[in-house]
């Protein structure tokens, strides 16, 4: 159903409810609470059109890592059924172009004002409502405020002396203009995260020269990226009952069962079979979860796994010293990466290999990167594939005040907190999807779990009459403590990685996922609005006055 809605029902308010950002969740947002709820909603996006992470990430090579038939929302069946795709994994102009057709089939771009950054937003206790700035100046109120800012969205750029004189071209995956070119050229690639590998895996082929300035070497294992047909993908589509069941009651939520057999305690013989029917599939948290129970979380079974990848390694590229600056040292525990022939990218003569680690990047010049030994590479352009950061890094960019003035800057001073991952005490009203403490899954499927949580809570506080709703200091503390007892059970905080904000120079290191799995999460969710919120204060500036 699509409506129209020019009405406010809050008194005194210009909207209902104010969201920001056009990405899933953004867009799920205004459709539950303006179709569905009747809600008069104004919604903000800094891109000029919706799409979110698949907007701005437009480099070269692009692509999911979920599958094609679960990286969609799973709400409405015809559009399940509408569903098209081409290959096993979904590329960036394809999952823009679905994200496209989810706002023309809801009408949600007319909910939107595109190109508009929101700078500030403020609580008002004696109103009960939230006012938000625009780097317009403009000015807007509503009773609720929903943030679907995006977790991996606020960019890295990391800082390096003389970079001002650097005279060639730069780039940032996550903010990728249209339309470049690298053919003929020297290039240079700073980062080899998910995102580096996918680009350098891509412009190998293309570019004169390739210079890979690798911090950390990583495991990558292949992705399995075969064509499907219209058979496999009508398979999918009958079975999508039980799929997504399967999907909302799992750990990770990426279409697989995952394996309930521990590895330990097996022979390194019957590990390394099943590693290796992994490999032949591809995929990089089925090789993570799918092959033992416990790959990430028994030190002897994770580093039987990283021996498996760090053997294909040596094989797979002729160089034993290029080899051996591919090979990780540290634990297999960061978000698992997989690509297509990832190393043997390192076997072409036109791709060289630059550990900036054993050489550290000194400086940028006129030319390009110099490096501390002295060396010097000279490139027509410099792409940053150096991550994000995550999952608060937006927030904090926005001057965000709950009450009494207290901002979220300094709430998370010692690190992003989150009930359920989606509010904060003294932040009522306000609802994050992907916020703090959330879950560390296939996104779609907990992004729907989300917004589906708060229009549901919506619903509640508007037929009960109700002004305000926020977590207590003890339940946000209790969920805080346990998303840590979690983490701790798992080898994930013994990587260094943006997962607990690793790769942001002066960030606190910080637990900022819930690790539970998003079956235990949406039971948490359904427990919390069963038990009538419990956890929840309502109308607290009501009971104030
Ligand atoms: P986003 O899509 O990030 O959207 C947030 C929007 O908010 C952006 O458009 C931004 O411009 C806007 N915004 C932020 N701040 C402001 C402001 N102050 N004012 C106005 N607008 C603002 N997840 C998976 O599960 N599987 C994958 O395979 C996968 N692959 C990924 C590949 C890449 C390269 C990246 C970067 C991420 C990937 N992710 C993947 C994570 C992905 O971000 C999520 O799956 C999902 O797209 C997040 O949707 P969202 O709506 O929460 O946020
Ligand atoms: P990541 O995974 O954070 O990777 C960023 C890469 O950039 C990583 O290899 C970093 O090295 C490297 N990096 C960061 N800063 C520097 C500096 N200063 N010098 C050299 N190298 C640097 O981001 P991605 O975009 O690849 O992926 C993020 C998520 O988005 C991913 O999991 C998908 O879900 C999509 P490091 O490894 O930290 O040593």
């Amino acid at each position: 159903m699509i409506r129209n809605v020019t009405e406010t029902k809050t008194p005194g308010a210009d909207f209902d409810a104010i969201v920001i950002g056009g990405g899933f969740g953004g867009l799920y947002s205004v459709h539950k609470l303006r179709n569905e709820q009747g809600l008069h909603v104004q919604a903000y996006d800094n891109a000029s059109d919706v799409g979110g992470t698949w907007y701005w990430n437009r480099y070269p090579g692009a692509l999911s890592d979920t599958e094609s038939f679960c990286y969609r929302f799973s709400f409405d069946t015809e559009l399940l059924q509408q569903g098209t795709w081409q290959s096993r994994y979904l590329t960036q102009p394809e999952i823009l172009d679905y994200l496209k057709s989810v706002a023309d089939r809801f009408d949600l771009r007319k909910s939107y004002q595109f190109n508009t950054k929101i700078v500030s937003t403020s609580f008002d206790e004696n109103t009960g409502l939230w006012h938000v700035v625009t780097d317009k100046g403009e000015t807007a109120s509503a009773k609720y405020l929903i943030t679907g800012l995006g977790l991996l969205s606020a960019i890295n750029k990391p800082q390096f002396q003389g970079f001002d004189d650097y005279r060639g071209e730069v780039y940032h995956t996550g903010a990728w203009p249209e339309g470049i070119d690298f053919s003929g050229k020297r290039v240079g690639i700073v980062g080899t995260g998910s995102t580096g590998i996918q680009v350098i895996i891509a412009l190998a082929p293309v570019v004169e020269h390739l210079t890979v300035f690798q911090r950390s070497a990583q495991y990558v294992v292949p992705i399995g990226n075969w064509p499907e047909d219209t058979e496999t993908i009508d398979a999918y589509k009958a079975n999508y009952d039980a799929i997504w069941k399967q999907i909302k009651g799992s750990q990770v939520a990426f279409g697989f069962a995952e394996s309930t057999v521990p590895g330990q305690g097996l022979s390194e013989a019957e590990r390394e079979r099943v590693f290796d029917e992994a490999w032949q599939r591809g995929g990089g948290f089925r090789f993570m979860f799918e092959t033992f129970s416990d790959v990430a979380t028994s030190e002897e079974v994770n580093a039987s796994a990283a021996s498996f990848i760090k053997r294909k390694i040596a094989k797979i590229v002729k160089d034993p010293d290029i080899a051996r600056k591919l090979t990780p040292t540290d634990i297999y525990a960061k978000r698992p990466l997989c690509a297509t022939d990832y190393y043997g990218v390192y076997n072409r003569k036109n791709v060289l290999l630059q550990d900036v680690k054993e050489d550290p990047i000194a400086e940028f010049t006129a030319k390009g990167i110099r490096l501390a030994s002295g060396v010097e590479h000279e490139l027509d352009a410099v792409i940053f594939a150096t991550g994000f950061d995550a999952v608060d890094g937006n927030y904090t960019k926005i001057d965000i005040r709950g009450r009494g003035g207290v901002t979220i800057r300094d709430k998370w001073a010692d690190g992003p907190l989150g009930y359920l991952g989606m509010m904060e005490s003294d932040f009522p009203n306000m609802f994050m999807i992907l916020g703090p403490n959330g879950p560390f899954t296939n996104l779609p499927p907990s992004i729907e779990s989300q917004v589906e949580w708060i229009s549901d809570t919506i619903q509640t506080m508007e037929s009960e009459g109700l002004s305000t709703i926020e977590p207590t200091q003890a339940a946000e503390d209790e969920w805080v403590e346990m998303c840590r007892n979690i983490a701790n059970m798992t080898l994930f905080p013994r990587a260094e990685s943006w997962i607990f904000g690793a790769n942001i120079p002066g960030k606190k290191n910080a637990v900022m996922f819930y690790l539970g799995g998003i079956g235990n999460y949406r039971a948490a969710l359904q427990a919390e609005r069963e038990s009538g919120y419990k956890s929840m204060i309502f109308d607290r500036h009501v009971a104030l006055t």
